[in-house]
């Protein structure tokens, strides 16, 4: 099924949920190489959620600001490199709502524990802001806070549950989000644990 977020922002709920398998297989390659880490804010606070990333470029962020990097600074070996299967569930996604060309060069892996939070923020460390962004869950389920283009701008509430996969662009691509602390609702995929993969055009 397909629920409309915004103009240009959709759910696809269960769209990725008959490749969980092999999704969560491709996460566990992924961060045996690049293992999920706690970064720090420029703020000098920790992330409570662990990131890790795949792909030519990954986010990262130190007491420095945020970026992208070809290199994983951890390892400073390259970020593993995009799995097939990740690259074309994005783009099967992307092009069911409405974005036939979307080739991302960046995958953000989140790790959630129960508590684990991301306060409310904007994705804008990329170059082009016309592509859209794709997220997929996995998982247990979390509550997404979906603002306006001002911080102070009222939310709406959103489940976000295993399999579930949304798709972000055109103006709704720079709104205020987040995810509000996690419940531990162990699922049976992963325990309680919730990943999300986010799939962008960085460079
Ligand atoms: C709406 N991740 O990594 S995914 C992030 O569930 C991030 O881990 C959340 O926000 C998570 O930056 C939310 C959904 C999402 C991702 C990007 C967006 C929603 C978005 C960009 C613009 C608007
Ligand atoms: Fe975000």
């Amino acid at each position: 099924s397909r629920e409309q977020l915004g103009t240009h922002a959709w759910l696809l709920r269960g769209f990725a949920l008959s490749r969980a398998d092999v999704l969560l297989t491709a996460i566990a390659r992924i961060t045996a190489q690049s293992p999920f880490r706690q970064m720090s804010t420029p703020g000098g606070l920790t992330m409570s959620v662990g990131l890790s990333n795949c792909g030519a470029l990954g986010w990262t962020s130190d007491s420095h600001g945020y970026r992208y990097t070809p290199r994983d600074p951890l390892t400073d070996l390259p970020w593993p490199s995009m799995p097939a299967p990740l690259l074309s569930l994005a783009a099967e996604a992307a092009e069911a709502a409405g974005f036939p060309e979307f080739m991302p060069d960046a995958c953000l892996l989140n790790r959630y524990l129960p508590g684990s939070r991301l306060s409310l923020h904007q994705d804008r460390n990329e170059r082009d802001f016309s592509a859209p962004i794709v997220s997929v869950s996995l998982g247990m389920g979390a509550i997404f806070l979906f603002g306006g283009h001002a911080r102070s701008d009222r939310t709406t509430r959103v489940s976000l549950l295993h399999g579930d996969v949304a798709v972000w662009g055109g103006e709704d691509r720079l709104r205020y989000h987040g995810i509000l602390p996690l419940k531990d609702q162990p699922h049976p995929a992963t325990g309680s644990l919730r990943y999300n993969l986010t799939f962008r055009k960085a460079g």
